[in-house]
């Protein structure tokens, strides 16, 4: 068995939190032979519900779990962790308008950038969840300046996944058929999910995804709202936000991240570098390859006029969201 590595997740006491423990201690995310010790962070208030949570993880009586740390402190969460989810974040209240809750975010962001700076090792793999997720990203990594930029990302694998089910099911084969399909930009409704370069297997043989559904008005408008308009969904029908699929593509985001996206295209966001005429240092969701550790913009795709417009709607808002959140900060 190898020595046990530090994980924290933030925002512990949480309903993705809930989902995405047992996932992590159960060995989902870092294989089958990798125990973890869960260093598990929320706010002061919470602690009488986290205490909850820890009771059940001893009582799920997982062979992997090394240990579990529940705290409050930033700089007892951050230390030595390997990996970080950083899922808990302020939640919009009645009232509250988008910017109010970029701003409030925001300042959490850049006190766990700078706890991580601090305290974690310079290797740490960062994952975003919380909402704005994409521009939180971006903040966090700004106050870790000792920790590469590329150890920092945004979580759009929901969205991945949500556009790689309704494909399948449009085709009609099982979800693991479909690959490639790209979330491009922000994690919100001007996300783009393009489908023109996925691939589907049907009996056998590969496809490209346009082919098979042969209806482009769909691929172009029906896709892309039901998929942007998902997590509305969810919340109209449960009365709550997606949960257990959120937990279920954090894993997945981490699990590609540490141990490889072999064959397949996945998306992240990450800090631009210009790829696709982006607007640089934004994080932004682009398809990338992971191997050893590391991600990889896939290049050489063709844009048309159609994406062009849809990367150059999401990477505005993403250059507005940045403006707003360096504002933020200079207070
Ligand atoms: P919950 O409100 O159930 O849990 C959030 C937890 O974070 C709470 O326990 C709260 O006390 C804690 N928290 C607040 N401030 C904190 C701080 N400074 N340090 C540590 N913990 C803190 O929300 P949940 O449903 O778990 O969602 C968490 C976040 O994920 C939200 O911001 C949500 O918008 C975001 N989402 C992001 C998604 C994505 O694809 N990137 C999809 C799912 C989800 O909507």
């Amino acid at each position: 068995m190898a020595e046990p590595i530090r994980v924290v997740v933030t925002g512990a006491a949480g309903q993705i939190a809930y989902s995405l423990l047992y996932q992590i201690a159960s060995g989902a995310v870092f294989g089958p032979n990798q125990p973890v010790y869960l260093h598990l962070l929320d706010i002061a208030p919470m602690m009488g519900v986290l205490e909850g949570v820890v009771m059940e993880l001893a009582d799920c009586a997982l062979p992997l779990l090394a240990g579990v740390l529940p705290t409050a402190k930033p700089e007892e969460a951050f230390k030595d962790v390997v990996a970080a989810f950083l899922v808990g974040a302020m939640p919009r209240k009645e009232g509250m308008e988008r910017k109010d809750l970029l701003a409030a975010n925001v300042r959490i962001f850049k006190e766990q950038g700078q706890a991580l700076d601090k305290v974690a090792r310079k290797d740490v793999k960062v994952l975003v969840v919380g909402n704005p997720a994409n521009t939180n990203a971006l903040i966090c990594s700004k106050y870790a300046p000792s920790i590469p930029k590329e150890n920092f990302t945004a979580m759009t694998r929901l969205d991945q996944n949500r556009a790689q089910s309704q494909l399948a099911a449009k085709i009609g084969v099982p979800v693991q058929n479909v690959k490639n399909v790209i979330i491009w930009g922000n994690h919100s409704s001007t996300q783009f999910p393009d489908a023109s370069n996925a691939v589907v297997n049907v009996g056998g043989a590969e496809k490209s995804v346009p082919a098979a559904i042969n209806d482009d008005a769909y691929l172009k408008s029906a896709f892309v709202n039901t998929v942007q308009k998902r997590g509305a969904a969810v919340i109209a029908a449960r009365k709550m936000s997606s949960a257990l699929s959120a937990a279920k593509a954090a894993s997945d985001h981490m699990r590609d991240w540490f141990l490889g996206s072999g064959d397949r295209w996945v998306s992240m966001g990450v800090v631009s570098d210009g790829s696709y005429g982006t607007p640089r240092d934004v994080v932004f969701s682009f398809p990338v390859t992971t191997a050893n550790g590391k991600w990889k913009i896939v290049q050489g795709l063709t844009i048309s006029d159609f994406a062009r417009q849809m990367l150059d709607n999401t990477g505005k808002e993403l250059s507005e969201e940045k403006q707003e959140a360096l504002d933020v900060c200079k207070d």
